[in-house]
């Protein structure tokens, strides 16, 4: 049975959807100035044409800035998903498409207003021991890429009995001993740098913005900064840079060219979810073990992660919902959502085609049963419900100040000043919240369980999906595992 549906009665929702849609720079909704779109959203292992389609028919109209993709280049064959972080050569060909379907989608993506940044896996060659032929047909040897790089072009560290690196405590071993026998590229050759260079120059003719610096502690950052450094003004450099404790190659010296993946976001958030506990993070914007907040992309899992880390992920449903949401409400670091597919083997790769391409349905918005995903299915979670509630919510919250948070049992909720409040529960039980804000009194539409009403050109808002505002104070009624937020667009009339 349809939930009783009412019309939010938003004078002008066609053109408030229009500009709010307006991707790049900020927009006003009456006499509201929103923010500009900004949060990413990682599309692992998705092939180029799915990824056009996403960027036309969710990611644009939810506000995605951009999407991070998988790496393009030439790969070793194999079914596993990992086979892509083993280049064979820099032919953007691979089994997640062709060099005219990664051009066709950054077009594509960039007229629905979102960049594409690409995955550049340029510390290491492959890790195989014996010889082989790429996805593409190009031969290659451990040490022996033709016409592109040969024994000279690799470090030989010398440090380990097999050159692996065996001691991430030793700077020389991570940055000039191979990552899991992954033949590891001398980064400090003129010669290798102007490769790597026009491999990231090619990939920018190809119409990306930006690029993620794979395995980035394994490079030297004088050696990124050396490469990068002859890229056009303006093109993204994010790096991973994976937060080690003890460990003497920290993200901060990855920091004066470029963004860092900032580990420590989700393994600060994800314990306290689990615990129920949830607090106050230092709301002067300094963060301990976190990189500045402008260089900061933060994430609550990613293709690792989900494998290895002790986080949350899709698996984990609402607390999963709840981590993004509340990673997208605060004020911290740029945003990239995860969105991969469903599994049981660490190593399964995404489901293929009889020639071996990687085949993908374009979502449908909605909430996916977590529960109810077999091996393979995509999580679809960029297209969730209260994933594109919250885009929205973001924008309306734009540089609103984060105020301190309150919290009732397991429930815990903060405003941004003026604009939106968001309230969680972690807990098992239900939970009362009242959170103070300066948000007129009246309904609002609750945009994790509508989804976004601005942006929405019929925008529907059921019964209990409503949160009542009164005198100062936001009154949530929250379910166990329940996420609610609001924004002062979304006042009912
Ligand atoms: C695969 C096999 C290996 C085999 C190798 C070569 O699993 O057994 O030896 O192939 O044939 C991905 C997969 C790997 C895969 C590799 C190549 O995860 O399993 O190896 O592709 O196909 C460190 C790095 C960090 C890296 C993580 C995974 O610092 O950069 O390890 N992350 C990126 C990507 C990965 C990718 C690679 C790099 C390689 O995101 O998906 O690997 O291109 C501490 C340290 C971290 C360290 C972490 C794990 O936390 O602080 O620095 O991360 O431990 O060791
Ligand atoms: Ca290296």
């Amino acid at each position: 049975m349809p939930r009783p549906i009412r019309r939010l009665a938003l004078a002008a929702a066609g053109a408030l959807a229009a500009s709010l849609a307006l991707g790049g720079c900020s927009a006003t909704i009456g006499t509201v100035e929103v923010g500009p779109p900004d949060v990413g959203v990682q599309l692992f292992q998705l092939p180029w044409t799915t990824v056009a389609q996403e960027c036309e028919q969710n990611l644009g109209p939810a506000g995605f800035a951009w999407v991070l993709v998988s790496p393009a280049q030439e790969s070793v064959t194999g079914d596993e998903w990992w086979t892509s972080y083993q280049p064979v050569s820099y032919r953007v060909e691979s089994r997640l498409g062709t060099r005219a379907e990664f051009a066709d989608m950054t077009a594509r993506c960039r007229e629905a207003g979102v960049a594409v940044i690409a995955d550049a896996v340029v510390n290491h060659m492959t890790g195989q021991d014996a010889a082989g032929t790429g996805w593409a047909g190009s031969a290659y040897d451990h040490y022996s890429y033709p016409g592109l790089y040969a024994p000279e072009d690799f470090h030989h560290c010398g440090l380990t009995p097999n050159d692996d690196i065996a001691d991430y405590g030793s700077r020389e071993q991570v940055q000039t001993c191979e990552l899991v026998n992954l033949a590891d590229l001398d980064t400090s050759s003129p010669a290798v740098r102007e490769r790597i260079g026009a491999y990231l120059d090619d990939l920018l003719s190809l119409g990306v913005a930006g690029v993620r610096i794979d395995a980035a502690k394994h490079i030297a950052a004088a050696d990124v900064a050396a490469i990068v450094g002859g890229l056009p003004a303006g093109t993204r450099i994010l790096s991973e840079v994976i937060r080690g404790g003890g460990e003497p190659v920290q993200p901060e010296e990855y920091t004066s060219f470029g963004e860092v993946f900032e580990f420590t976001y989700a393994r600060d958030l994800a314990p306290q979810l689990r615990a129920g506990v949830l607090t106050d993070p230092d709301l002067s914007g300094e963060r301990p073990l976190h990189v500045p907040s402008d260089r900061a992309v933060v994430f609550v899992d990613n293709h690792d992660t989900e494998r290895g880390e002790a986080g949350v992920t899709y698996r984990d449903g609402d607390l999963y919902a709840m981590a993004n949401a509340l990673m997208l409400a605060d004020d911290f670091g740029t945003p990239v959502v995860y969105s991969g597919y469903a599994f049981t083997d660490r190593d399964a790769g995404a489901p293929v085609d009889a020639d071996g391409r990687v085949v993908a349905p374009v979502c449908a918005a909605g909430d996916a049963e977590v529960s109810a995903l077999a091996d393979g299915d995509r999580t679809c979670v960029h297209a969730w419900t209260a994933i594109r509630g919250m885009l929205e919510w973001r924008r309306v919250a734009a540089s609103a100040p984060r105020l301190p948070g309150v919290d009732d049992g397991d429930a815990y909720g903060f405003e941004r000043e003026g604009r939106a409040v968001v309230a969680v529960n972690p807990g098992a039980d239900e939970e009362r919240l009242a959170v103070p804000t300066t948000l007129p009194d009246g309904r609002y539409c609750d945009v994790v369980r509508a989804g976004p009403v601005v942006a929405d050109t019929a925008p529907g808002c059921a019964d209990d999906e409503t949160v009542e505002v009164a005198g100062g104070s936001a009154s949530f009624a929250l379910a166990p595992g329940q996420t609610s937020a609001i924004h002062s667009l979304a006042r009912l009339p």
